[in-house]
């Protein structure tokens, strides 16, 4: 007989710890942090359900009131695609505050319109709420437990009053949105949020594309979520360091192999004082600024964000954003399009030289979000992820397994990410590529199942890795798991 609940079975786990925490049972998942090698370990079988209760728990963890953490001991602000994507776990678990992640997000943005990559934590306590804690934020001593904090980025502050960054992250939150309204449609509150994101979209497609080349600049690595990305080492080593001592917060609580290296660091933030130096004019650090490149995983998030938004105001009834937002989409794609390899990729470019940046990694298989990608591009990212130079058994790695500067447990130059295998394999689906799309996701719960809410996984053997409790890995475990239970006609747990 059929059990009620699908066993889900944990393989190269050394051992299961079952304590108390809070209330509810809470399976805690030591083996990826007691076990020395990445070797095939015990089985233990570990039910759909609590993994979900695991999942649900992180999320409910990593809650600071009205946004969601990325995670409580390295990451301890809002970060900008991580709360898009938070956005999606909490529509599982509670839709009202789905929407409250998105409109705090729209909240960080500044006056030119443009969302930032963080919008930072302050003491003001959790409960308080709207313009109050923004009025609160502006006065009150920042968190400081995260490099670089706010002070590094010069008075800049947020509409609703947080101090912020100067750089911004991958549009994903267009596209969360139109998810989160397909299973939650609230008219009133996403009427107020198409003109936020439509302003940091058209920030995106003029300031930051000062030459009209029809993408965006990207003026830090961190821009594209991918660090250390190797594709960004070239236009980076161009940046002279001016900063000499780095003292590294995010070593605390990751080990040091798992993280960007003190070569990096000193580079990042060499560009963050010079981006404060001079106020943070947007279009001059496009046009002239000491790192500028262009992403297709960036690119590709922007495009399908502008489609997805337009779709949004024709279903709201709002003909000119969805005009503005489909010309903006339309633009993108064509300059993707245009640029495809002979092998049907598209690469990144170092625009200070205009070279393409010779790598394969996640920034190509996000372009697969294009709308509007020829067939030929898209079977090439399929055939890239499935079977090809950034399969794994855990998802999509990072970089191609036969990169020299290949490094399984670090940071994005190997490791497999939840958001690149989810986001990969929703790309695919939107294509009719179901069977790619359902093999990743498989292999992207099959990473969580083994190694835990964690922030990355080893692609070969799925030890987690990076930062604990997760808020994006619980998101999308939490998402994936309803979808497979509405699929196979359960009721969800
Ligand atoms: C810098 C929060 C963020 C993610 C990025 C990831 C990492 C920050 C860091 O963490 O970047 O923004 O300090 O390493 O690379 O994708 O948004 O989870």
């Amino acid at each position: 007989m059929r059990p009620s609940w699908d066993p889900i079975t944990v393989k190269r786990m050394d051992l299961i710890s079952i304590s108390a925490r809070a209330s509810t049972p809470w399976a805690t998942i030591v083996g990826d942090s007691t076990r020395k090698e990445d070797t095939p370990g015990e089985v233990v079988p570990l039910l759909a359900h609590d993994v979900r209760a695991m999942a649900a728990a992180v999320l409910r963890g990593n809650d600071n009131g009205g946004y969601t953490v990325p995670s409580r001991a390295t990451y301890p602000h809002q970060w900008n695609w991580d709360s898009a994507l938070a956005a999606l776990g909490w529509a599982e678990l509670d839709s009202a505050r789905a929407w409250t992640e998105l409109e705090t997000l729209a909240g960080a943005r500044d006056r030119q319109g443009m969302i930032p990559h963080i919008a930072f934590h302050t003491r003001v306590p959790d409960r308080v709420n709207g313009r109050l804690r923004g009025m609160l934020t502006t006065v009150a001593a920042p968190y400081a437990r995260y490099l670089p904090g706010p002070r590094w980025w010069g008075k800049r502050f947020s509409v609703d009053g947080r101090r912020i960054s100067g750089i911004t992250q991958p549009p994903l939150a267009a596209t969360c949105m139109r998810l989160l309204f397909e299973a939650h449609a609230d008219e009133e509150r996403v009427r107020a949020l198409l003109r936020p994101l439509l302003c940091w979209h058209r920030f995106l497609l003029e300031e930051r594309d000062p030459r009209g080349t029809g993408e965006p600049v990207l003026i830090h690595p961190w821009e594209s979520g991918r660090d250390n990305a190797v594709e960004w080492d070239t236009p980076l080593w161009r940046v002279m360091p001016e900063v000499t001592v780095v003292h590294r917060r995010d070593t605390h609580s990751v080990d040091a192999a798992e993280r960007p290296s003190d070569e990096h660091y000193r580079r990042y933030l060499t560009l963050v004082r010079r981006g404060t130096e001079i106020g943070w004019r947007q279009t001059r650090l496009a046009r002239t600024g000491a790192f500028r490149v262009l992403d297709p995983g960036f690119s590709g998030i922007l495009a399908r964000a502008c489609h997805d938004l337009a779709w949004l105001a024709e279903q709201l009834g709002e003909p000119q954003i969805a005009a503005e937002s489909d010309r903006g989409c339309e633009r993108v794609a064509a300059a993707l399009r245009a640029r495809a390899d002979s092998d049907g990729l598209i690469r990144p470019v170092d625009l200070t030289d205009e070279s393409t940046l010779e790598v394969t990694s996640a920034g190509s298989a996000l372009a697969a979000l294009t709308p509007g990608l020829g067939d030929d591009q898209l079977r090439a990212v399929s055939e890239l992820v499935t079977s090809g130079a950034l399969a794994s058994p855990y998802g999509v790695r990072s970089l191609d397994r036969d990169h020299p500067e290949r490094s399984p447990r670090n940071y994005w130059r190997g490791p497999a990410w939840t958001n690149i295998t989810w986001l990969s394999a929703w790309a695919l689906e939107r294509r009719g590529e179901l069977d790619a799309a359902e093999s990743l996701r498989a292999q992207m719960l099959a990473a969580v199942e083994g190694g835990g809410m964690r922030e990355y996984f080893v692609p070969d053997s799925g030890r987690g890795l990076g930062a604990r409790d997760f808020a994006w890995t619980a998101a999308l475990t939490l998402r994936e798991l309803a979808a497979g239970a509405a699929a196979r006609g359960e009721a969800a747990a």
